[in-house]
């Protein structure tokens, strides 16, 4: 008997003002390297909205205004035995000032020079339907050193 994968939560936020966007690079741990948006793990008793917003402050320094949920997405590696369920929400205002963390180096980006070639190769496939405001999901199949073997994304 094979048992279920464990999903594991995870946020991750887009803070985006036309026509820049602003990334991080990794510096450590999972995903170290290259650059994505802010976000981790949802913590015990948190709401997926808070952790969005607490790692957004932990990463960048900065608080979002409103956040809005826009995209799903899972992930699953060969030889692992959970599923990443990250959760991808969109912001476009802040207080505060952009700052580097232990974490992550931010950088603002022109959203047609972001730098797709350093980042998860799933990224250029769903940027285009966050860009679109549209919701979106999808779900990926990674190998166990981190290439993109399968993927189904769905706008909607
Ligand atoms: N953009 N994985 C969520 C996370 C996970 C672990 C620690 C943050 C991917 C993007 N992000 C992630 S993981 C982001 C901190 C990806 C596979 N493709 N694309």
């Amino acid at each position: 008997m094979t048992a279920p994968k464990k999903r594991k939560l995870l946020t991750l936020c887009l803070l985006w003002q036309p026509p820049r966007i602003l990334l991080g690079m990794k510096k450590r741990g999972f995903g170290a390297g290259r650059w994505n948006g802010f976000g981790g793990k949802v913590a015990p008793g948190e709401t997926i909205e808070d952790a969005a917003r607490r790692e957004f402050l932990e990463e960048a320094g900065i608080t979002v205004g409103a956040i809005r949920k826009q995209g799903l997405l899972e992930f699953e590696f060969e030889g692992s035995d959970e599923i990443l369920e990250v959760h991808v929400y969109g912001a476009s205002d802040y207080t505060g000032d952009v700052t580097e963390s232990e974490e992550m180096k931010p950088q603002w980006f022109d959203v047609d020079d972001i730098p797709f070639k350093d980042m998860w190769p799933d990224d250029e496939l769903w940027f285009p339907a966050f860009f679109s405001g549209k919701n979106f999901t999808g779900t990926f199949l990674f190998s166990a050193d981190e290439k993109m073997i399968s993927h189904d994304i769905r706008v909607l």
